[in-house]
């Protein structure tokens, strides 16, 4: 679709946040560094936290340095088009007030706001495009869902198609139709989701955003475009709507230990590698559990947006 396609002809560019209550973990459990990304923390493959323990991780989450205002700015200041913001993640915490499901911030931690209604607002004072990342098929925390617990609370077996309608859809829905306009929904890690659920999440997309694109990765090819793999910028020409996601540092959720920050000029390498083979750039960073942007990965957004700046050519 045309009208659709021109995000990528005019938004070459683009911040990806992973922001969650793994966040304030920042890949430390019990004195402990889990060295991966820390998103997947709770995942056996990291910590293996129990889910109980786990659900505990939202009453601590209080990101009192959350400013939305200032990373629109960032983002603005960095070149970039738009925004896209973990909604919710393989964990199941949704990141905006869910009226579906209880596990989200707005009920299940202290702090009262709805960060994701702050940072729709700040991009659109801004000027900038916003968007979500959804976790539609991976669902840790709730029965059914891909990779989560196969039985519900009293023990009854749950399917994915329980997960599906009682979480999923209706959340596809909230963040399709709560928040403004909605450049893109990126799905994620579809896994062997079968193809009518997939459909019917893109329906709702195309239902309630006609002008948002999905990711490649919503599964069965329904996307609107192809993703590389993660942090895969490529050396040759590629075909098509494409993008190329990749993060400041190693993890995209923030680690405490991740140090491994790209300077300035490897982020414009790698953005220019992008969008001179028709390409778009989605560069990651991961807040800290408390909403602030590590100094190192916010001062080398800005400096090569300084470059992009003085080459308006480019
Ligand atoms: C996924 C997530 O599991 C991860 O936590 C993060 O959100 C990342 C952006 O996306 O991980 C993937 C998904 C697809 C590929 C690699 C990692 N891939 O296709 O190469």
């Amino acid at each position: 679709d045309a009208e659709r396609g021109q995000l990528f002809a005019d938004g070459n560019y683009a911040m990806f946040i992973h922001w969650g209550i793994y966040s304030q973990l920042a890949n430390k459990v019990d004195g402990k560094t889990y060295y991966g990304i820390g998103e997947w923390i709770m995942n056996p493959r990291m910590a293996g936290i129990p889910i109980p323990r786990y659900r505990e991780l939202a009453k601590t989450f209080n990101p009192v340095k959350f400013d939305a205002m200032a990373i629109a700015q960032l983002a603005k200041d960095a070149g970039m088009k738009y925004i896209i913001i973990t909604a919710k993640h393989h964990d199941g915490f949704a990141m905006y007030h869910s009226k579906a499901n209880k596990f989200n911030i707005g009920d299940a931690s202290p702090i009262k706001l709805d960060p994701m209604k702050e940072l729709a607002e700040a991009c659109q004072k801004q000027g900038l495009g916003f968007g979500f990342y959804y976790s539609h098929n991976q669902d840790w925390t709730f029965p059914g869902g891909g990779n989560g617990p196969k039985q519900d609370s009293q023990g009854n077996p749950a399917t994915f198609d329980d997960y599906f309608q009682k979480k999923c859809l209706p959340q596809v829905k909230e963040i399709t139709s709560e928040y403004g306009p909605i450049v893109l929904v990126w799905f994620d890690t579809p896994g062997n989701m079968p193809k009518k659920y997939v459909q019917e999440l893109v329906d709702v997309v195309r239902e309630n955003q006609p002008k948002a694109l999905v990711s490649g990765r919503a599964g069965h090819n329904l996307g609107d475009y192809q993703s590389l793999g993660d942090m895969e910028v490529p050396h040759r020409n590629v075909e098509g709507l494409w993008e190329a996601v990749d993060t400041t540092n190693d993890s995209w959720g923030y680690a405490w230990y991740d140090e491994n920050w790209k300077t300035p000029e490897e982020i414009l390498h790698r953005l220019i590698a992008c969008v001179a083979r028709g390409g778009t750039y989605m560069l990651n960073i991961g807040p800290r559990g408390d909403g602030s942007v590590p100094e190192r990965a916010a001062a080398s957004l800005r400096s090569s947006g300084d470059w992009i700046k003085r080459h308006p050519q480019v």
